[in-house]
């Protein structure tokens, strides 16, 4: 059970799990071993982006973004690179996605969207003002933080998911067109912030519908809906909100409704308070610069330790708080996509009992030395929902077993978490506390 475990490190930084695939890069859960501090680290193919049309203007917009610390936009703290990788380090964000909140839920009422949309509107205008557009505002972009406050994720990078053809303009690469405005899906170039604005009119529209404002199976339809700004809101939108989403949902961009109006549109100002925040004057751009230029005596270590992987009693009485199949669904805990719980029970009965209640469940079973993959064969919202376990020995009769999400939509991670769960109530360790029972 204590087969070695390899740790990455890139400079000072620990570099844990996958948290997710987005369209141009990998992301990885890391940590400042200097500070303690979690980082997201966005990994990117360090040719693909120094041989990108629109190199310079990445390098710009990332230096732009070292300088901004709005509330509502995902930090980024620096960029560095090895012989073949460019790292892009990020506030770890805890709290899931936005679109989550719907999936779950349903629809919102109106203030609570309002509030995430004014939050939105705030940190769009903040980037503009400084010379910073998103491109590709849609779901996954949007972050919650512990407090549940939106946090825009991606400014400035999604010029990697971008082509630069032949005459110099934007051209949007293949990917979900339903946030995309016209005049972007048309081809013929188009200006960063009335097409960030009508991204932001769709996902207004979606906060409050529950569903999407453009949507057909058939693309060429669904190019025609948008560009025809075709939609029907639905009936208990008030009439404030009707009337703002189809001054943003305006086919020309030339007549769309611009953030400056926005701020005045009496439906938007109910309750608006601003982000207050301090603003960085200076941030030192010597990493991007070492990056963007390929300087070799900047780049940074990486490398792979090996430790073992039993688990020890420290580290057991630091996790005991999770040692409970319900830690899952807690409120306070969030769209989680890991738990740990203890099983009273063999290891290799364990590593049985996990696949027999995922194979019924369409997964594809694979296994490794007690670590498991697997991966549902039917497509989800996000692809296919891969889960990795691994289970670390605590006593000869006693495990702990780790379930995470490896890739794929959270909702759907939960639900076969939850029917792993029932299929192991009988073995599942629970303390007095936690099974309810009293002395
Ligand atoms: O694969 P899912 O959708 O679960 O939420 C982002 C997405 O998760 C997450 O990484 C995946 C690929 O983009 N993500 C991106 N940036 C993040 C950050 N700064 C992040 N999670 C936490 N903090």
């Amino acid at each position: 059970m204590s087969q070695p475990k390899v740790k990455r490190r890139v400079g000072k930084y620990e570099v844990g799990r996958t948290i997710g695939e987005g369209t141009f890069a990998k992301v990885r859960y890391a940590r400042n071993s200097e500070t303690g501090e979690a980082v997201a680290l966005k990994i990117l193919d360090k040719e693909k982006v120094l041989k990108h049309k629109m190199a310079e203007q990445i390098r710009r917009e990332i230096s732009t973004m070292k300088l901004i610390t709005h509330p509502n936009v995902v930090r980024l703290y620096e960029v560095l690179a090895s012989k073949t990788k460019i790292y892009i380090v990020l506030e770890f964000v805890t709290g899931g996605e936005l679109f989550d909140k719907i999936v779950n839920h349903g629809r919102m009422k109106e203030e609570e969207a309002r509030r995430y949309f004014q939050q939105l509107i705030n940190a769009v205008d903040y980037c503009h003002s400084r010379g910073v557009y998103h491109r590709d505002l849609k779901p996954e972009n949007l972050l919650l933080d512990a407090h549940g406050n939106l946090k825009v994720s991606d400014f400035g990078l999604s010029a990697f998911s971008q082509q630069v053809r032949d005459d110099g303009l934007l051209h949007t690469a293949c990917g979900t067109p339903n946030y995309a405005a016209p005049e972007v899906l048309n081809d013929q170039g188009y200006d960063g912030a009335t097409a960030d604005l009508w991204s932001c009119g769709v996902i207004l529209f979606v906060l409050l519908a529950g569903y999407l404002p453009f949507d057909d199976s058939n693309l060429m339809t669904l190019y025609k809906k948008i560009s025809a700004a075709e939609f029907n809101c639905p009936p208990w939108l008030s009439s404030g909100a009707k009337k703002l989403i189809s001054r943003i949902l305006d086919p020309n961009p030339m007549t769309r409704i611009t953030i400056p109006e926005i701020l005045e549109d009496v439906w938007f100002k109910k309750g608006y308070k601003p982000a207050v925040f301090e603003e960085k004057e200076d941030a030192n751009l010597d990493d991007v610069e070492a990056v963007f230029k390929d300087s070799e005596e900047h780049h940074v270590t990486e490398k792979k330790e090996v430790q073992p992987a039993s688990m020890n009693a420290f580290e057991l009485i630091s996790m005991s708080k999770a040692l409970d199949l319900g830690n899952l669904f807690e409120e306070e805990a969030g769209f989680k996509r890991e738990t740990r719980f203890a099983a009273k029970c063999p290891a290799n009965e364990l590593v049985n009992k996990i696949e027999e209640a995922a194979k019924p469940l369409g997964f594809d079973v694979q296994k490794k030395n007690y670590k498991m993959r697997l991966e549902n064969l039917k497509v989800g919202r996000k692809g296919n929902l891969k889960v990795a376990t691994e289970i670390f020995q605590v006593a000869p009769s006693l495990h702990m077993v780790e379930v995470r999400k490896a890739k794929g939509d959270t909702l759907e991670f939960h639900k076969f978490y939850k029917n792993l769960s029932t299929s192991l109530t009988d073995v599942v360790w629970k303390t007095d506390e936690s099974s309810g029972e009293s002395k």
